[in-house]
């Protein structure tokens, strides 16, 4: 693989890459080589900036080769994504086995767990994690911590039924400590974010002592009534991908 420079995709055609950008660049084209066999016939497709860079990867495998096969979008993002690209779109109801999925993080630790809703898609990027013989994550250094929570401040991204996230929130302050929780607000705070399942999104901040038990976490939110699905990940991932900044790929 070679260092790219450019931009080839249609999502940003003839950008110049920053550093930052180069890296997920590498991370995803990286992952997809290793990844992406030709037998593969069905493919997920996470959300997130860098999931493009494994579009534009894909892509480049061929028609010849994709038109055999079938992706299966996380939300509405990676929904056009894959049909501007010109690839053939799926869902998990019709492919409920998927090859292999590749997804973006907000942050992922030594033993690939990960904090993954900061697009608000958690809750289909779970399914389709769940959904697949391979779940591979692709992002930039920045994501690369020992610990969940180091660099990643706004917390754990938690997807909850519009009834009842005033309860929830009162329960992640009072029972689980995470007094900042909050409701997540549009841009502008016109009104809170809604994602594509029609839901609401809480970020809930809890201690780095705490968050070293990401398993722990994680269930405990899971159980608060009106809660849909965790941003955190455990066990799910089978390798990362990460680029660096030095032009090398860090692979967990
Ligand atoms: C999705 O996109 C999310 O789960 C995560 O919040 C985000 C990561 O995005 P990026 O690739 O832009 O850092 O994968």
């Amino acid at each position: 693989i070679g260092q790219p420079t450019k931009l080839v995709s249609p999502i940003k055609p003839d950008v110049v890459l920053t550093v930052i950008e180069k890296s997920k660049q590498l991370a995803a084209w990286t992952a997809v080589d290793h990844h992406v066999k030709p037998e593969h016939r069905v493919i997920g497709i996470g959300s997130g900036s860098t999931v493009p860079y494994v579009v534009e990867r894909i892509v480049q495998l061929g028609a010849e080769a994709n038109q055999l096969r079938v992706f299966i979008p996380t939300g509405f993002q990676s929904k056009e994504l894959i049909v501007s690209s010109g690839l053939n779109l799926g869902d998990v109801d019709q492919f409920p086995t998927i090859d292999v999925t590749l997804d973006g993080a907000d942050e992922v630790d030594h033993e690939l767990n990960c904090i993954k809703g900061g697009g608000a898609c958690h809750l289909r990027e779970k399914v389709l994690a769940e959904a697949a013989n391979t779940f591979i994550l692709v992002a930039d250094y920045r994501k690369n911590v020992k610990y969940l929570g180091t660099n990643f401040t706004p917390g754990v991204p938690i997807e909850v039924v519009p009834f009842a996230y005033a309860k929830v929130l009162q329960n992640l302050h009072h029972i689980l400590g995470s007094p900042k929780a909050s409701l997540r607000m549009a841009v502008h705070k016109a009104g809170p974010v809604v994602s594509d399942n029609g839901n609401f999104i809480i970020d809930a901040p809890f201690d780095l002592e705490k968050m070293k038990t990401p398993y722990t976490i994680m269930t405990q939110i899971k159980m608060l009534t009106g809660v849909v699905e965790v941003g955190v990940f455990c066990n799910m991932a089978q390798a990362a991908y990460f680029g660096n900044e030095d032009g090398s790929v860090t692979i967990r």
